[in-house]
């Protein structure tokens, strides 16, 4: 019998025909395969790409026709074709091409605009961190995920992994600073794209800025409050200052950066006359008003020796204005009754 040398015939699949890899999917399994030959040689499969723009060899003289492509090296690339032949080494088959299109994506996510939403940082102040991210090359897979990163609690730490997705998205974090005053706050963001590829922005870093309150305390205040009681009993009597009915000459001016301001106040004992009389601080009231200098709106509080408020998370620039009353029971004297009171400021809770 003579057997004539018959070539292999034509492959009949090619696989994969779609898909994306890149990233941390690195390996495209390829096979190529349903080549024969009639005069039974062995076969080998040589599978091509156009994955650099013209026919390349992905392998040659594959005995199986699988084949574990790594793709790590490559760019960004769509619509990457396949083809395959056949080979006794004597002959070669006919190609097979499937037309597959294929992507890779080995891009990284890219950044831009990173920001915080306060110029200037207090200790206790929450800020929102934000950078936008963009997936917007050719075969990009587009956006999965980002963490916040930053050394405000004394050493680096992560936030959780927080999704987000699209070709171009903004990465947000709120946190409230921990740092103090005089020291530096770092941050970045951290994100990856659907196939792990991952950047991070540049370390971005700012001073957290000291705080101060001040007070300004008008002059009749300074110099203590004074009633000149000259009939008795008296109910609610005007302190010299209260000018009746229109603005007040009492009053405290805060001055504050970075914080607002509690204000309070405390008596420094009981109210006393020149001539040696003594009247209970419980006889004096006042009230406040931190938006009306006429003070008309307000309840009448009784004064102590412990510290009350005047006015609670107040603004810089904000002034709370004050009037005093004082009620002289008929066994009293007349004359002139006098306290001094201390004016406290704090900062405000967060
Ligand atoms: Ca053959
Ligand atoms: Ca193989
Ligand atoms: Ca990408």
């Amino acid at each position: 019998m003579n057997l004539a040398a018959t070539a292999p015939t034509a492959p009949t699949s090619l696989i994969p025909t779609s898909g994306t890899w890149g990233g941390w999917n690195e390996t495209v399994a390829i096979n190529c395969s349903g080549s024969t030959d009639e005069d039974g040689s062995d076969i080998y499969y040589y599978i091509q790409s156009n994955v650099t723009g013209s026919w390349a060899n992905i392998v040659e003289d594959d005995a199986d026709g699988y084949y574990d492509w790594n793709i790590s090296t490559y760019n960004n690339t769509a619509g990457i074709n396949l083809r395959c032949f056949a080979t006794d080494w004597l002959f070669n088959s006919s190609w097979y091409n499937e037309s597959a299109s294929l992507n890779i994506d080995n891009a990284e996510p890219t950044w831009s605009d990173v920001n915080r939403n306060e110029t200037t940082v207090y200790n206790g102040w929450s800020v929102m961190f934000n950078a936008t991210w963009n997936e917007s090359q050719i075969a990009d897979v587009g956006l999965a995920g980002f963490i916040f990163s930053t050394n405000d609690s004394g050493s680096w730490e992560n936030s959780t992994y927080y999704e987000f997705s699209g070709t171009t998205n903004t990465s947000n974090f709120t946190r409230q600073i921990l740092t103090s005053a005089g020291s530096n706050v770092g941050w970045y963001f951290w994100a990856n794209d659907s196939l792990g590829n991952e950047n991070e922005t540049t370390i971005q870093e700012f001073p957290v800025g000291s705080k101060s309150i001040s007070i300004a305390i008008s002059s009749e205040l300074s110099a203590g409050v004074r009633w000149i009681i000259n009939q008795l009993p008296t109910a609610r009597g005007n302190a010299t200052g209260n000018n009746d009915t229109s603005d007040t000459d009492y009053y405290v001016t805060v001055t504050s950066t970075g914080t607002n301001v509690d204000l309070s106040m405390a008596a420094d004992g009981n109210l006393t006359t020149d001539g040696g009389a003594i009247l209970e601080l419980d006889y004096e009231e006042y009230r406040y008003n931190t938006s009306e200098s006429a003070v008309t709106n307000s309840d009448y509080y009784t004064m102590a020796l412990s510290n009350s408020t005047i006015g609670r998370d107040l603004v810089s620039g904000i002034t709370s204005y004050l009037k005093f009353y004082l009620t002289v029971p008929g066994n009293q004297s007349v004359g002139i009754y006098n306290n001094t009171i201390a004016v406290y400021a704090e900062e405000a809770a967060l």
